[in-house]
This record gives structure tokens, sequence and C-alpha cells, in this order.
């Protein structure tokens, strides 16, 4: 994929902190959240329990023990928030169902008040002029469809497109951009191969089964929701790509196996209609990708309106001999050692990477966002881009006067931005950027520890604050001009 770039053609790195920047009229400005992430109320009004609730709840797996149960209570302080979000300028809201809220067990009967709670959160975006932007699946997959086999079983994407069919047909008059998932890289693999995120499972092939009815489910939600939607929508799917680096002999096969596994397993199927020949040949050994079904391909290449990006760093891999112990831990959100499957005497390892760095210990690497922007408008052309999630995580302070001098965040911020339109200026059809998050939330493995928020939360008292980032936003999203 031609995102793929070798190091050694990476001579400078220019500065990316323009102001002035003007963006082209009608692109978006939005912030985006997760329901896991933010509601709290795990219990209530019907709502069955997500595998998320059972992992957070598994001693050892969430930093601290934190979990969801309150998080930032936005499903009881939902009013507040949306006037935050007006009074900050956003144009949209990007946020995500919770499918146990909507069908408890997953599957079968309907809360009503699951869907209520959503319609009321859809309605008062749309009073405030803000477009909702809603994702059905980010990560909270209804227990027992994980009893019964989870994303590794056919009968989760069955599930996934009622669950598509149901939502279309009570929000999709009112909803300006759906969503089918987010992330499916992280639900396969860190799901389901190296476990550090729900249900924390530690099987190669299932995770590669996964990925298939990921993809799967969201063909078939796409078609779900089309044929319920009584509004014009657009449809999309949120990917987290993977911008690589290589060193060493072997960097370009590192990088080309890591490309297969985490980027083109998905973007080819679904923009494409096709699994990668090298993927399936590098995967032999785990399994024959006998799940994939006659026809399925062409359920998954569904045209889609928007592609959202997911975007925080780049990722240096090499080719290592033998098993490195570090393999099944490094990478970009703890990702596995990506081909350290069996039957290869060559894994990949991710390395560490040059600073600066966020919170998260991710290199800043604006000029990667730039180049990914550009890589898949030269492989997709016809396809309109959008960043549906950016942003970092750092150690904010309180002043003493009571605001948050984010500077490290703003800077941050405004780099990649910078990049966004430089990208937008070589041709990249982007039509809108969402900066992840609105509030500081439930960092999923690493609980509250870690802030992303454009807005603080005071985990205590549950008090918003915006941060000087969420002003200088505030100024972006209202002016569509970059402030100094
Ligand atoms: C993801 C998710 C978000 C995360 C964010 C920071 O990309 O993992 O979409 O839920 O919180 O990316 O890690």
């Amino acid at each position: 994929m031609s995102q793929v770039t070798d190091s050694a053609t990476i001579t400078d790195s220019p500065d990316y902190r323009d102001a002035g920047l003007v963006f082209p009229p009608g692109f978006t400005f939005g912030s985006a959240t997760a329901s896991y992430q933010v509601e709290g109320a795990f219990d209530e009004d019907g709502r069955g329990p997500s595998i998320w609730d059972t992992f957070s709840k598994t001693p050892g797996k969430v930093w601290n023990g934190d979990t969801g149960d309150v998080a930032c209570d936005h499903y009881h302080r939902v009013d507040a928030d949306l006037d935050l979000m007006k009074e900050l300028g956003l144009g949209a809201y990007r946020f995500s169902i919770a499918w146990p809220r909507i069908m408890p067990t997953g599957t079968g009967a309907v809360n009503q008040a699951g869907i209520d709670f959503y319609s009321r959160l859809v309605d008062g975006l749309l009073e405030r002029g803000i477009r909702p932007v809603a994702t059905l699946y980010h990560w909270d997959l209804p227990q027992a469809l994980e009893d019964a086999g989870g994303w590794p079983a056919r009968a989760t994407a069955d599930a996934f497109e009622r669950y598509a069919e149901v939502m279309g047909a009570a929000m999709g008059d009112r909803v300006h951009t759906w969503t089918t998932l987010n992330e499916p890289w992280c639900s396969a693999y860190l799901g389901y191969g190296q476990g550090g995120h729900a249900p924390g499972r530690h099987e190669p092939a299932a995770a590669l089964a996964a990925v298939h009815h990921l993809n799967l489910a969201h063909g078939r939600a796409v078609q779900a929701l089309r044929a319920t939607s009584s509004g014009d929508p657009d449809y999309s799917i949120t990917l987290n790509f993977h911008v690589l680096r290589g060193v060493g002999d072997g960097a370009a096969e590192a990088m080309r196996r890591i490309d297969g596994l985490a980027n083109r397993v998905f973007t080819h199927p679904l923009l494409a209609g096709e699994y990668p020949a090298d993927v399936i040949a590098d995967t032999a050994a785990v399994t024959d990708w006998s799940f994939v079904h006659d026809g399925d391909l062409a359920v998954i290449n569904q045209p889609i309106d928007v592609l959202g990006v997911n975007y925080y760093s780049t990722a240096t891999v090499r080719l290592w001999d033998g098993v490195s112990p570090k393999q099944m831990n490094d990478g970009h959100k703890g990702a596995p050692g990506g081909t350290a499957w069996p039957g290869s005497d060559q894994v990949v390892e991710f390395v560490e990477q040059p600073g600066p760095y966020t919170e998260m210990g991710w290199n800043i690497a604006p000029e990667g966002l730039e180049e990914l922007l550009l890589g898949l408008h030269a492989e997709f052309p016809d396809q309109p881009l959008m960043v549906t999630e950016n942003g970092a995580a750092f150690a904010d302070e309180v002043a003493p006067d009571g605001s948050v001098p984010d500077l490290e965040r703003l800077d941050y911020l405004r780099r990649h931005f910078t990049a966004a339109h430089r990208a937008i200026e070589q041709g990249v059809d982007l039509r809108g950027y969402f900066v992840w998050s609105l509030l500081d939330n439930f960092e999923w493995g690493y609980g509250y520890a870690k802030r992303f928020g454009i807005v603080r939360v005071d985990f205590d008292t549950l008090e918003r604050t915006v941060k000087d980032s969420g002003l200088w936003y505030s100024r972006l999203a209202r002016t569509g001009v970059l402030p100094a």
C-alpha cells in the first residue's frame, strides 16, 4: 500500500506548526467519544452487560481496576454535554451506540429505553445545529454474544445485521452519517489475538476469523441501514491505519507483512472486494480462511460515502529471527507482533521510535498523517476521507485559576491539522476532522490514567472544564482558520 514508506526515504521533518491556514468551505470540525468510555449507567434502563464490563471487572486487566460503571456519567449529563458542544461551536459529534442498551443480549427483544436515549441525543444535536455521526460498534459487544463465540463466530455478523436494521429504522431519518465499526483491527487482534482488550483471548486463528466476520458485519450493516434509513445518511467505516517505517535488513518484508495484516486485510475487501493474496499466504499455517463463504466479498464491498481514518502515530517494524520475547506485547496500542504466527521462523517486532512522545508513549509524527491521507487518496482516488480520530493524551495540570493550559495537546492538534491541510492542498478529498476526544474518559486498558479530552473531567466531581486546547479548537471550528 502506498502509505508504506521506507524509512530511508524520509530525510527531513518539516515544521508542521502553521497558523492562518484556511480549510475548505463546508469542512466538518467535530469531536468524538464512545459509549463505554463516557456513558456510565452500566446497568440502567435495561442495558445488558458487554464484554468491556466483564473485562474491566476481571482483576489485572485494567489499570487500577478502573471500570466504565460511571465513566463521565454522560448518560445522565447528556443535556449539559450537548450545551458544551454547542458552546464549543462543534459542527459534528461522533458518538457510538451501545449495542447492549439496544439489545441487551445482542439478539432478540429490543429495549426501547436504549433507543430513546440515543434518539434524544440525536434530537439534541440537531436542535443545536450539530451533525450526528453515529457509530454502531465501538467495542462493547453484548456479553451473551461473546458467550456464544464472539466475533470469531459468523452468527455475530448475523446479529449485527439485525441490530443495524433496528437502528436504521429508529434513527435513519435523522442521523447524518452512519459508521458501522470503529477500528475493527482492535476488535480482532487486541480482542482475540494479543488479548489486551476485551474479551482478552489469545487465539491467532480466532483473530483472523474475527477480521472476516467484522468485515462481513460491516457489509451486511450497510445494506441493512440503507434498507431501513428513511433519510439520506452517509455510510462509513472507521479504520486505524498503521503508517509504517522499517529498519534493518528485512525492513521491506516486515512492512509488507504488517501492512497486509493491519491495513490491506480491511481496505481491500471493503473497497476492492478481495482479500490480499499475500496475507492469505502469510497466515496459511494458522488458518485456511474457509470462514470466507461464496458471496461474502461482494457483500463486504459496499460503496461508502466516506472512509473514516484514525491516526495517532507511526509504527516502526523490523524482521527478527526466531521468537522475540517482545513480540506479543509491543506496537501501537500493545499490538501483537503482527506476524508472530506459528509457521514462520522470522517474526516482526515493533521497535521503539524516536520522540517526542505523548503520555501514551506514542511518537508525535504529523507527517505520518499527511502521508497516510496522500497514500489512501492515491490508492482509492474516488473515496472521500474523513479523519474520525486524532488527538493526544498528556498529564494535564489545573492552574490555580482553574484553567487547564494543555499546551502540548494544543501543539499536537495544530501540527496534525496542518498535516491534514497539506494533504487537502495536494488534492486529497478530506471532508472533516474529529478530535479525540471531547471529554477525558475511560481509556480502555489504561482506565482513567490517560487524558485525551479537550474538556477536562474531574473524576471525583465529574465537573467539566474546557482546556486551552478546547478553546483553541473552538476558534478553529467557528472560523475554519487555523488559529495561532
Ligand atoms: C481507539 C478508539 C478510542 C481510543 C483512542 C485513544 O482508537 O482506540 O477509537 O476509543 O480511546 O483511540 O487510544
